[in-house]
């Protein structure tokens, strides 16, 4: 990588629903923690949630809900870039130079285009499809150096250095765009579904016992464990033994992440114990630290002024990077 490139991050959320345990432990987790280390922007991505559509209605609460959420997670307004994607051009505009460095070839392999539009493919809409091609844009546009995501985008980041690279030699100019380094959690990159261990954690699967909001209840969480599917195994300290049992590894996945202790750990310490005896301890755990802040979030989801005004300043701050960045890149292509 250029030696001369500062250290920047950049990651987005969409603001397709209410944030989960999936995008916490995947994502917010990890932006908290890199904002003490550098400097960092983070973007509602709502140009993104749009490629499903949205009722407007629910698309400007979710939005607000995301930032809400961002706070009360711990991330710091002060100090990092927040702002709604929508509000700032330049991604829109990078995006359409995208769409013509990046190839057909490369977004037909993307595996999240074939899982989201599923059998009705031709009825998808065409940003779906090219949802990489903008991803790369919100990323480029900041000349970003590293990026806090979930396991589930490392196809879609590997897709974006594949752009800069392209873009970088089509224009002569190898060392205008970083390549971009994700940064996924190393034990537990992807949440499952509590439902089905085989499927992500997602806003928008259609059953709510599928996922543990970050604003459900304690009542709602000791629900939605208690149903979660598992088997009738009980638990050895043997990592092996939970080989073709996604359900079970993921819920002791679950527990490992949200108490920071190993995976070895949490076996030896529910060593013969069966799931209904763990459930409990796992609900506790996720009460813990999941409660306060669904709390929080609700707090802030009084202060709608608070919350456009954290947007707005954070739009200002974003403007001036992409607007310089946007301009030269332009130049680079060849617009007057
Ligand atoms: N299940 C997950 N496990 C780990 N990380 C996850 N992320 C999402 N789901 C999981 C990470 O959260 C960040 C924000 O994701 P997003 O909301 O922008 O989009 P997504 O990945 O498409 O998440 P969803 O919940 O599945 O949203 P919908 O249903 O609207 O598509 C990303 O860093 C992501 O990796």
């Amino acid at each position: 990588m250029n030696k001369k490139v500062k250290n920047l991050v950049f990651s987005g959320v969409q603001p397709s629903g209410n944030l989960h345990l999936g995008n916490y432990l995947g994502a917010m987790r990890n932006f908290v923690e890199l904002q003490k280390k550098m400097d960092c922007v983070y973007s509602i991505v709502d140009l993104h949630a749009i490629t499903v559509f949205q009722d407007p209605k629910k698309l400007e609460k979710s939005i607000m809900e995301t930032v809400s959420s961002f706070i009360a997670c711990g991330l710091d307004f002060k100090k990092s870039i927040i702002f709604n994607q929508s509000s700032v051009s330049a991604h829109a505009e990078l995006a359409w130079i995208f769409n013509c460095v990046s190839r057909l070839g490369w977004l037909n392999r993307m595996t999240q285009f074939k899982e989201k539009a599923g059998s009705n493919r031709e009825n998808a809409s065409v940003g779906l499809y090219v949802y990489p091609n903008l991803m790369a844009a919100d990323i480029l546009l900041y000349k970003a150096t590293h990026v806090p995501v979930g396991d589930d985008q490392k196809q879609h980041l590997e897709l974006c250095r594949d752009i800069a690279n392209k873009f970088n030699n089509d224009f002569n100019n190898s060392e205008f765009f970083p390549l971009p380094e994700p940064l996924i959690q190393k034990n537990f990159s992807r949440v499952m579904s509590l439902r089905d261990g085989k499927k992500k954690m997602s806003k928008s699967e259609d059953s709510d016992f599928s996922r543990i909001n970050l604003q459900d209840s304690e009542d709602d969480i000791e629900k939605k464990i208690k149903k979660a599917k598992t088997d009738s195994h009980l638990i050895t300290a043997n990592k092996k033994d939970l080989e073709n049992r996604p359900e079970a590894l993921n819920l002791l996945n679950i527990y490992s992440s949200v108490t920071k202790t190993s995976l070895e750990t949490t076996l030896k310490e529910m060593e013969g114990k069966d799931f209904s005896k763990f459930k409990k301890k796992l609900a506790d755990a996720l009460i813990a630290s999941i409660c306060p802040i669904g709390k929080k979030i609700k707090e802030l989801n009084k202060d709608k002024h608070q919350l456009l005004t954290i947007l707005r300043d954070g739009t200002e701050k974003a403007k001036v990077i992409a607007d310089k960045n946007l301009k030269e890149i332009k130049q680079i292509v060849g617009f007057i």
